[in-house]
């Protein structure tokens, strides 16, 4: 006998949630199992402990940035350009931006190139415009899925001629699609960057819904969760107290050079633009300390910490078994401005 609609059997509320439990089990098991296939390589952790220490001496670099998206990328080209004694710039890749500066990734890539472009010539660089390349036009679709582009294919190359023990340095300050479209792409690399990257909050903030981080939550799974050297320097919380005004930015650059007068009149515009508080605003030129952690100086303190787990709901997820990496917990900020007004400055 059939039973009647009204008879059957309703799932109860617990029954219905631990279904969705073990999907998501499922789910994030498989993904894990997708991730580990592509990078097979088990993870030697001395060897990973090693390239997480501030490296010694001249190193090769490469900067990968949304240039165009706020006022603070600029101040960080310009200070790895100048600060050519140690960090060598091999590239620069333009990754996608989305906010009320573009009208979605590509056209936030795009401009970031143009951007990149122009601070080169500012300074008198332009012999290294032929080391641009344009990024992303979109984010990741998953996390075992590239985005194709320029960038993607220059670092998933170029990284082969670098090993564990002397590796290339990948200075992120966007999203990280681009850096994870390369690993994906050629899985190798993994043991040969290390990827210092602007990207979430600290792991004590109440939620990891940061610019860089939150639009390709996928890209940040892999880069966290692929066994590469990360430097993470977290947003709200730590890089944060990194502020300047319109004041000190009219004392410290005005007048002194054309890439100066450039970043001074830009960013006091945009401060006055975006401020409730007329000619009292402050910002954050956030991108600063990437380049900060490779300069040779007394910038920041850091730690090794496990590798978190953005989770596609704004938090991260926390597990003392996964594998470390390089965490930035506070910011010098007078001896690094000191540092910065100084290199910039000079003729
Ligand atoms: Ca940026």
């Amino acid at each position: 006998m059939q039973p009647s609609i009204g008879s059957l059997r309703r799932p109860a509320r617990t029954d219905i949630v631990m279904d969705h439990l073990n999907d998501t089990i499922s789910l994030v098991m498989e993904q894990k199992k997708q991730l580990r296939e592509l990078f097979s390589a088990p993870i030697d952790l001395p060897a990973l402990v090693r390239r997480l220490e501030k490296p010694k001496g001249p190193v090769d670099v490469v900067i990968d940035t949304d240039a165009y998206n706020e006022i603070d990328d600029q101040y960080a080209i310009s200070y790895l350009v100048k600060k050519s004694d140690k960090l060598k710039l091999q590239a620069l890749y333009a990754a996608p931006f989305f906010n009320d500066k573009s009208t979605g990734p590509e056209d936030g890539m795009e401009k970031s190139y143009q951007e990149i472009l122009k601070l080169l010539k500012l300074m008198g660089r332009s012999d290294l415009s032929e080391k641009v390349y344009r990024g992303s036009v979109r984010y990741l679709p998953s996390k075992t899925e590239p985005v194709q582009s320029d960038a993607a294919k220059d670092l998933a190359e170029r990284a082969m001629g670098y090993t564990p023990e002397k590796p290339l340095y990948v200075v992120a300050i966007g999203a990280i699609t681009n850096v994870a479209s390369a690993l994906l792409l050629n899985p190798e690399i993994r043991d040969r960057i290390v990827v210092v990257w602007l990207g979430g909050n600290a792991h004590e903030w109440e939620h990891c819904i940061e610019f860089n981080l939150i639009q390709d939550v996928a890209a940040a799974r892999v880069l966290f969760g692929c066994g590469a050297a990360v430097v993470q320097l977290p947003c709200m919380g730590v890089v944060s107290t990194f502020t300047v005004s319109g004041p000190e930015l009219e004392k410290w650059f005005q007048g002194k050079n054309e890439l100066c007068d450039y970043l001074c009149s830009y960013s006091c515009s945009e401060g006055e633009r975006e401020s409730r508080y007329k000619n009292n605003w402050t910002r954050v030129i956030w991108d600063v300390t990437t380049v900060g952690w490779l300069a040779d100086g007394d910038f920041m303190n850091d730690c090794l910490k496990p590798s978190p787990i953005p989770e596609y709901d704004g938090y991260y997820a926390f597990s003392s078994s996964r594998h470390p990496i390089r965490y930035v917990n506070s910011i010098h900020r007078d001896a690094l401005i000191a540092d910065l007004v100084k290199t910039l400055t000079e003729a």
